[in-house]
């Protein structure tokens, strides 16, 4: 755990403090070559044997003074030297373990072992495993009750399920069109999935970011598919980056939407448009009765690009928001509230701008995406941050930002919670990608 200072000014605005000693800084990211433990049939595995970076060279592979000597004297020294070990051993110098070449460094396995991994602190988490299955840049995580993770992938537009430990394709969804940040991005289970087996997604299609709705049946053998998919809602602006994406469902029963301004500076200030926007529909795609803005689907706006939608036990909603180069957002969302962009970021205290409730000066640190708030605690992934934060929330305020994980599994997309309580939190690293299994923390 890596405490960064953020603390609240009385602007609102935070200010870092010190750069804590990283020791995350000094493992290297997960090495493709490196298998993972996988989930298995219902019983997931300790994760502990984190890669940590080995010595610069094992000192077995470097070449022994002796075989640098001239060829003759070479000869001469090896010679004696076989000599006097043969005398004192009666047997021919072999490298022993400890010998002139050094040790081989072993790779910690440590499954079951009592001390954390690498790079893992008292505060964090606890990692309970992992799931090696080979996604490709997976972009969000949905549970159906079951237990099942269905999961979306950006770029092969495919729809994938987790089960035990296994994956499968259920399909490649229709009309994605990849490119950039876009691509086949949120995913919301209906509210009333168990009888309508509704599945919706928010995707990037040729002209557009649209949303659409399928059915998600088993066959007898309980091989899932896509059935009957409808699109619900087009028109949110496209671009190769800041295409939003994130959609849940609010515990109202309605869907809301995180769009991005998509390169447009003109869209998130503009009421009438839909990029830089949450938006608040019905499950048909309709503007939700009550919208701030009467019969149009707009809940908020001067968003950037909004990234991650959730919940807490008040039933306010936050948002996680990516800013330019600097001042990363977490929000508390009014209906009809004006967060700022372009005109400002962060928590500058202007009039007529909601100030971010938690600001990163430095994007290198976050660019939050997805989002989950378990116990009091908001869980969020960072990106180019390369960590998850973790934020306590006191009613409408935001405190104690903290780092884990940092830059030890490389950027991170979406958290989301599992029936079981556990956390999900997909990585986006293309190596192929895996979820972290973790258990929430205690308030
Ligand atoms: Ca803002």
């Amino acid at each position: 755990m890596q405490r960064q200072p953020v603390s609240a000014s009385p602007g609102g605005a935070v200010t870092k403090g010190t750069k804590s000693t990283d020791r995350a800084r000094r493992l290297t990211r997960q090495s493709p070559s490196i298998r993972w433990p996988e989930v298995e049939a219902g019983a997931l595995k300790p994760l502990s044997h984190i890669m940590r970076r080995g010595p610069s060279l094992p000192r077995v592979l470097r070449m022994p003074r002796v075989l640098r000597m001239p060829c003759g004297l070479r000869m001469f020294t090896v010679a004696i030297l076989t000599a006097l070990l043969a005398a004192c051993t009666g047997t021919a110098p072999t490298p022993g373990p400890s010998g002139p070449t050094g040790t081989v460094p072993s790779v910690p396995t440590g499954v079951g072992a009592s001390t954390p991994p690498p790079g893992v602190a008292a505060g964090d988490p606890e990692l309970i495993g992992t799931t090696a299955v080979g996604l490709q840049i997976p972009w969000a995580v949905v549970f159906l009750p079951d237990g099942t993770a269905i999961i979306s992938e950006r770029d092969t537009a495919k729809i994938r399920a987790v089960r035990d430990g296994r994956l499968s394709d259920i399909g490649t969804f229709p009309g994605v069109v990849p490119g950039g940040e876009g691509g086949l991005l949120g995913l919301a289970l209906s509210p009333n999935f168990p009888t309508d087996r509704l599945l919706y997604t928010y995707f990037t299609a040729s002209g557009d970011n649209r949303i659409a709705r399928t059915k998600l049946l088993a066959s007898p053998s309980g091989q899932l598919g896509l059935t009957g998919t409808e699109v619900i809602f087009t028109g949110i602006p496209k671009a190769s980056t800041h295409n939003g994406g994130r959609i849940r469902f609010g515990p109202d029963g309605f869907l809301y939407v995180g769009t991005g301004d998509s390169q447009r500076r003109n869209q998130p200030q503009d009421r009438n448009a839909l990029g830089g926007k949450i938006l608040r529909i019905t499950s048909d795609g309709k503007p939700a009765p009550g919208n701030p803005f009467g019969d149009n689907p707009v809940y908020s706006y001067g968003h950037r690009n909004v990234q991650g939608l959730a919940w807490d036990a008040g039933g306010r909603l936050w948002a996680s928001e990516f800013g330019p180069d600097v001042n990363d957002e977490l929000n508390l969302i009014t209906p009809g509230g004006n967060y700022g962009w372009p005109e400002v970021t962060g928590a500058p205290g202007r009039q007529g701008f909601i100030d971010a409730k938690l600001v990163w000066p430095s994007t290198a640190e976050s660019s939050p995406s997805g989002l989950e708030i378990v116990n009091g605690i908001a869980y969020l992934g960072a990106l180019r941050g390369e960590r998850l934060w973790t934020v306590k929330l006191e009613g409408e305020n935001a405190s104690q930002a903290v780092a884990h994980f940092t830059q030890m599994y490389g950027r991170l997309r979406d958290v989301s919670k599992a029936p079981d309580g556990r956390l999900w939190v997909l990585t986006n690293n293309k190596n192929p990608d895996f979820a972290l299994i973790l258990r929430p923390l205690a308030r």
